[in-house]
């Protein structure tokens, strides 16, 4: 009998067009080894031009998802992409409250398009119910400075806004950023403050780069890796599926996630 692949679970809104959100991570999940399973929040009408429609799943149902999927499966990892709202947050982290495994929090806001996907009122939420239960949390630097209201244009910047961030809560943060020519990353734990550095790509296939970021530290985190290797290792997953983009839509082109880390 094959042995089973570990399980990692997203709880996450819907991409129809497959680039972002559940559907992103699903596939994320898949190619790096992993058997993935999702609790779906809410339901975007997209594609890579952008953001047609959301519609809420009732917060009851993603807690009736959540029971079906967690009193059966063996989760090893579990990651949050689009929440949508306060109530969904609340539910969310009731969930989670009795969660053992490593929990990935990604703290969606926009879309790459600028539409948003979480109410206003919902941000306090995120911090005071789901940061304190993170093991990492994954903003990039709009999502961070909506969170602790601070502009990220330097490095400096950058640690101080991870600072503040893992003040709230959370046991890791990975602030992610565009500094000139560089992809720079922010990681900040109990263990001290990290800058990873790649040479920025020049690309608009780019869709979905987040949720595929969070989802293959999710799914290295299932494998049983430490965070600083996790992270390590989707960022140059990220970098390659954004090299290996195929040109898919009108608009922002999904990455290529059809190539294994090797
Ligand atoms: O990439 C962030 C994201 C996550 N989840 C859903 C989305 C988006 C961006 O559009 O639609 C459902």
């Amino acid at each position: 009998m094959p042995s089973a692949a570990p399980v990692a679970l997203t709880i996450a809104g819907s991409d129809p067009s497959g680039g972002a959100g559940l559907q992103a991570d699903l596939k994320t999940f898949h190619t790096l080894g992993v058997y993935g399973c999702s609790v779906v929040t809410l339901l975007t009408a997209q594609n890579t031009l952008g953001v047609q429609g959301i519609q809420m799943v009732p917060t009851d149902f993603a807690r009736t998802q959540w029971a079906s999927v967690s009193s059966d499966l063996p989760l090893a990892a579990i990651k949050t992409g689009a929440l949508g709202n306060a109530e969904m947050i609340e539910a969310v982290a009731d969930c989670l409250d009795s969660a053992s495994s490593p929990v990935v929090i990604d703290p969606v806001m926009i879309s790459k398009h600028g539409h948003a996907i979480i109410d206003d009122d919902a941000v306090d939420k995120l911090i005071e119910r789901l940061f304190p239960l993170a093991d990492l949390v994954t903003p990039n630097s709009f999502e961070a400075e909506r969170l602790v209201g601070h502009t990220v244009r330097s490095e400096e910047d950058l640690v101080n806004v991870a600072a503040k961030l893992l003040a709230l809560g959370p046991r890791a943060v990975l602030v992610k950023a565009h500094l000139s020519d560089e992809s720079v990353d922010c990681l900040a734990d109990a263990s001290g403050v990290q800058l990873l550095r790649s040479p920025r790509l020049e690309s608009n296939r780019t869709h979905g780069s987040g949720c595929v970021l969070s989802a293959a530290i999710t799914a290295r985190l299932a494998q049983g890796e430490d965070l600083h290797n996790a992270v390590q290792t989707a960022r140059s997953f990220v970098h390659n599926a954004i090299r290996n983009a195929p040109q898919l839509g009108a608009g922002i082109s999904p990455l290529g996630l059809l190539t294994p880390i090797n």
